[in-house]
């Protein structure tokens, strides 16, 4: 039975009822007339870096995560700290965040090409799209644009609004429908782990000291534990680094559900996800590439729409890492 349609709107799932992807303030090209070329310029710049840095959609993925969950897709992400002001790069959740360097590549062409008209909020969406996409030689889902950036961008802010890695179910779906995404959109988006990588002390406490009696998780498989326990050596490494997905680190597909149903999700807000039962169902559907590949267009929209700035509001940046 085919549950996974290509259209948003029509897909059937066990959990959640899928909305209205994007609002309807951003629009399709939005720069058709304004800058032309500007969703090409940013293709052909991810395109050419991530052929030379299989590590890099991981990196622009999240980075498009974190941007969103902190006072919505605004670019408050790339923002640096100020002596007045500890931006939201400096919060501890943002230590593998990375990549910035492209986007102000990126931003430096299109400033080039049309100054003063493409926002950096726009950039992080397009990057993370095209640096997915390029595995595909195709854009994976539709980036409405037409953001605007943001002023502000407070550590305190990440700190509170992106979830940690040790948080259970509640937490997790408490975290995501403070940002209009369901447990649906949860799971989907946690399917972005099936790349890039994770340090050591996001989940040591699950090899080895577990309840404080210096104990391991009994939801993680005991032979994924072990083999992790041999590359993160103590509780306190805090510099070693291991895939998220062991199977097939750098490709965007549907691994991180088998891994996930093996019980071998790194963090405990993966395994998490088995731990309700409608979410465990929904893991089972995404293990085909198909479900997962359809279903995370349709979430990552969403999450792309989270309190966007439109029309008026904000600003268009000069340089994505300081207000203007
Ligand atoms: C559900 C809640 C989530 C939690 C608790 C979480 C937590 C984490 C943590 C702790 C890391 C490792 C960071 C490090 O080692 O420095 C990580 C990595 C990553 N996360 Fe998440 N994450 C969540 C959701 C998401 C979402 C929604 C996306 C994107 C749509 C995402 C994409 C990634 C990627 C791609 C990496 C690898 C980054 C790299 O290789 O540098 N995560 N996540
Ligand atoms: C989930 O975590 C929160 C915060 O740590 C805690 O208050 C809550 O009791 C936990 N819920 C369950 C079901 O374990
Ligand atoms: C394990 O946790 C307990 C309780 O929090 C703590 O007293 C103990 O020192 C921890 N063990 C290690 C090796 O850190
Ligand atoms: C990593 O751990 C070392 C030793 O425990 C500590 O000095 C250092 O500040 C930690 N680094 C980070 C980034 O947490
Ligand atoms: C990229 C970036 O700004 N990372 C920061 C994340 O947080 C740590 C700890 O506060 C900072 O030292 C990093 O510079």
């Amino acid at each position: 039975m085919k549950l996974f349609y290509s259209s948003c709107l029509v897909i059937l799932f066990f959990m959640g009822s899928p909305s209205m992807a994007q609002p309807q303030n951003l629009k399709a090209h939005f720069y058709r007339k304004t800058c032309p070329k500007a969703e090409q310029i940013v293709r052909e710049i991810i395109w050419m870096r991530v052929a030379g840095n299989p590590e890099l959609p991981a990196k622009l993925i999240r980075m498009f995560f974190h941007d969103c969950f902190v006072r919505g897709c605004d670019g408050s992400v790339l923002i640096d700290s100020t002596a007045n002001n500890i931006a939201e790069k400096a919060a501890l959740p943002n230590l593998s965040v990375a990549g910035f360097e492209i986007i102000d590549e990126v931003k430096a062409a299109l400033e080039k090409a049309c100054p003063g008209i493409v926002s950096c909020a726009d950039i992080v969406a397009l990057s993370a799209r095209d640096s997915i996409s390029f595995q595909f030689r195709k854009p994976l889902w539709e980036v409405k644009t037409g953001r605007r950036d943001g002023r502000i961008s407070l550590q305190s802010e990440a700190l509170r609004e992106i979830p940690s890695p040790f948080s259970n179910f509640t937490t997790l779906t408490q975290a995501f429908a403070a940002k209009s995404l369901d447990a649906h959109d949860l799971v989907v988006l946690s399917g972005a782990h099936t790349i890039g990588v994770g340090l050591c002390n996001f989940f040591s406490n699950r090899l080895y000291n577990f309840t404080g009696r210096g104990d391991s998780d009994p939801s993680l498989d005991s032979n994924y534990a072990a083999f992790l326990k041999t590359k993160c050596r103590s509780l306190s490494d805090n510099t070693t680094t291991v895939p998220l997905d062991p199977i097939t680190n750098n490709i965007f597909d549907a691994n991180y559900y088998v891994n996930l149903k093996k019980n071998r999700g790194l963090f405990q807000s993966d395994a998490a996800l088995l731990t309700n039962s409608r979410a465990r169902s929904l893991v089972g559907e995404l293990t085909e590439n198909m479900n997962f590949l359809d279903a995370f267009k349709c979430s990552v929209k969403k999450m792309g729409a989270i309190q966007v700035l439109t029309g008026t509001n904000g600003e268009i940046r000069k340089k994505c890492s300081v207000i203007n």
